[in-house]
């Protein structure tokens, strides 16, 4: 099996200093969650932004301050922005950290119920983002919450609408209102991604710690983080994103899986 690549993704947009209060807003506070989780062995680091008290914003300049310090505290390290931002963006504000030429960025791959809300990634929406990100060669991650966003971009690669082969997929299982984060789902979804692919997993909430361990035997990589995922263990929360880190590495060594370096992550993603 190649080695694991571990993301965390730090920030998210949704979860706040309510749900646990070492999620990051500020620019010293993603430095520091982005450093916790890269020292403990995360070769990616999922970025969204906040404004200071904690509002999402896919503001460039706000994306280019705190790539920039992520850089300087993680050498190496690889970074994909948000696309995606928060529910009810237009297209235009969620593309805004495109323009900052990342070597990866996330695309959401469908419209999808996202608990009481809904978050929209009509076609017009998707081809628009593959454009971008076709045209300042940034290679997507391809964001999939349900079974249907898999067969919807691997269509559209087909086609030329968006980056094609090698495509490197993130199911997100466990969304409310999207497929469940189970085994026999996250099996399926593997065996249906084009030869050649790469794929990460990332469980929602309860569904975290059963997708690591699935993701790790499996061969595949792992997501965990606070956008997805606060608690170490039931009623314990996690007091940084480095202490979830850890617990996919000491999972990792349990079952014999190695940690990819970013340099190591650059070469399983093709990217170098
Ligand atoms: N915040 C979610 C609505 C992504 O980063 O591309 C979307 C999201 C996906 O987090
Ligand atoms: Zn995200």
């Amino acid at each position: 099996m190649e080695k694991l690549i571990i993301t965390a993704a730090i920030c998210g947009a949704e979860v706040t200093k309510k749900h646990n209060p070492a999620v990051p807003y500020t620019v010293e506070e993603m430095v520091r969650e982005a450093k916790s989780a890269f020292e403990a062995g995360a070769a990616v680091i999922h970025v969204h932004v906040r404004e200071d008290d904690g509002t999402p914003t896919q503001d460039r300049e706000r994306f280019r301050v705190v790539l920039d310090a992520i850089k300087e505290a993680c050498p190496g390290v690889i970074l994909i922005p948000s696309t995606g931002g928060a529910v009810g963006m237009t297209a235009e504000e969620r593309l805004q950290p495109t323009e900052l030429f990342p070597e990866m960025a996330t695309l959401d791959c469908g419209t999808c119920n996202f608990g009481d809300d809904v978050f929209t990634n009509d076609m017009p929406t998707m081809r628009a983002f593959g454009k971008r990100m076709m045209e300042n060669h940034i290679k997507p991650e391809y964001e999939c919450f349900e079974i249907g966003h898999l067969d919807t971009v691997v269509n559209m690669a087909n086609k030329g609408e968006v980056p094609g082969a090698p495509m490197q997929f993130n199911f997100v299982l466990g969304v409310s209102g999207c497929t469940p984060a189970t085994v026999g789902n996250l099996d399926y979804l593997v065996k249906q991604i084009p030869a050649g692919s790469t794929w990460t997993v990332t469980g929602v909430g309860r569904g975290a710690w059963p997708m690591v361990a699935a993701g790790i035997v499996m061969g595949g990589n792992v997501r965990v983080g606070f956008e997805d995922n606060i608690y170490l263990e039931k009623g314990h929360k996690a007091a940084s994103n480095g202490e979830l880190v850890e617990k996919v590495v000491r999972l990792a060594k349990e079952l014999g899986r190695e940690i990819a370096t970013p340099d190591e992550a650059r070469k399983i993603l093709s990217l170098a």
